[in-house]
């Protein structure tokens, strides 16, 4: 009997030493004290005992159990701290990686050249005005000199909403609104998408202009082409060259087209100039009197000049884009350039 518990003694506490989780662990544990386990059953076989050997026996399983017990909640120790280490390692946070980028977007060409030309002429101490896309016909067409009869209707076909509604064919309308809310002298840029019934692939029915004007006592042509040049150079770049050519608007006396020297070629002459070695820019004048009388401005006392221009235009020659399209497809891979 006693060797029979000094073996059990062994095979215990080997196998809690074994033991390699605590689920092992628990099993040992049963194995050993469950109501089947081997240390139970010899406790249960001491019945059959002499009566002079039941002390001697049950000292040796009191002692068993005890030493059973300690190595027991020792191991169980060591398991749990080695659990927790498992786990603190598996779960460690690097907290000196980077962090993830937010992903930053990219401006519309389109865009930039707005905020280019917009800068400059805010420089020049231009105000910026910005006013609806769907205009009345008297801001768009009445108040510019442009009557119900007059060609000038057919040339830019419109998108009628109603007899009275449009969308804007120019940002035009945005100027007259602007005289209209302030007495001269006064300076104004007006940025903003405008809309033609014109789709093919050098014309968009939606695309983007700016125009500007500036209204004071004597303001001459040599005004308009000082500040137009100047804009010019300072957007294409200093000594570029710059020619006014007559023209007609209905909304300015004397008109004039602006060309510049061929960015593409430097005036060489190539496809994009068709060999003229010459750019038409923007088209300019003198505001016609007309117009002043439709915003109650003295045309005696005042004077000034316009200009317009259209960015998808200057945005391809600004970036050497070939393709109109591009500017309204929205394919990334375009778009992700600027
Ligand atoms: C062009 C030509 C131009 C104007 C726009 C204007 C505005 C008012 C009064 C007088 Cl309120 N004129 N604007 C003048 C001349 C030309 O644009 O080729 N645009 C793309």
């Amino acid at each position: 009997m006693k060797e029979q518990i000094e073996q059990l003694q062994e095979k215990a506490l080997s196998d809690l030493q074994l033991a390699a989780d605590l689920k092992a662990l628990q099993d040992v544990r049963v194995q050993v004290l469950g109501k089947k386990g081997a240390l139970t059953e010899v406790m249960k076989g001491m019945r059959d005992l002499a009566p002079e050997e039941r002390p001697v026996v049950g000292s040796l399983v009191n002692t068993l159990k005890d030493q059973f017990e300690t190595r027991f909640a020792e191991r169980q120790a060591e398991l749990q701290q080695q659990a927790i280490a498992g786990k603190l390692a598996s779960e460690k946070i690097d907290v000196t990686l980077p962090g993830r980028r937010a992903v930053l977007g990219s401006k519309h060409p389109v865009t930039l050249v707005s905020e280019e030309i917009v800068d400059i002429f805010s420089r020049l101490g231009f105000m910026v005005e910005e006013g609806p896309e769907i205009e009345q016909d008297f801001y768009n067409f009445e108040a510019l000199n442009i009557p119900k009869d007059h060609p000038a209707r057919d040339m830019q076909d419109t998108f009628y909403i109603t007899d009275d509604l449009v969308l804007r064919t120019h940002t035009s309308p945005v100027q007259i609104r602007a005289m209209l809310k302030h007495k001269p002298p006064l300076r104004v840029i007006a940025p903003g998408t405008v809309y033609r019934r014109d789709s093919d692939l050098t014309h968009s029915p939606m695309f983007h202009q700016i125009e500007g004007f500036l209204v004071d006592e004597k303001v001459t042509f040599g005004d308009l082409k000082g500040i137009l040049t100047h804009f010019l150079r300072e957007y294409f770049g200093e000594g570029l060259g710059v020619r006014f050519r007559p023209s007609f608007f209905p909304f300015t006396e004397p008109s004039a087209e602006v060309d510049i020297e061929c960015v593409i070629c430097g005036g060489e002459g190539c496809r994009v100039c068709s060999r003229t070695g010459w750019l038409e820019i923007l088209g300019c004048g003198m505001i016609d009197p007309e117009v002043f009388g439709s915003v109650d401005y003295d045309s005696d006392k005042y004077s000034g000049f316009a200009f317009g221009m259209g960015l998808e235009r200057i945005a391809m020659l600004k970036y050497g884009v070939g393709d109109l399209r591009l500017f309204f497809e929205n394919d990334l891979r375009f778009l992700k350039q600027f």
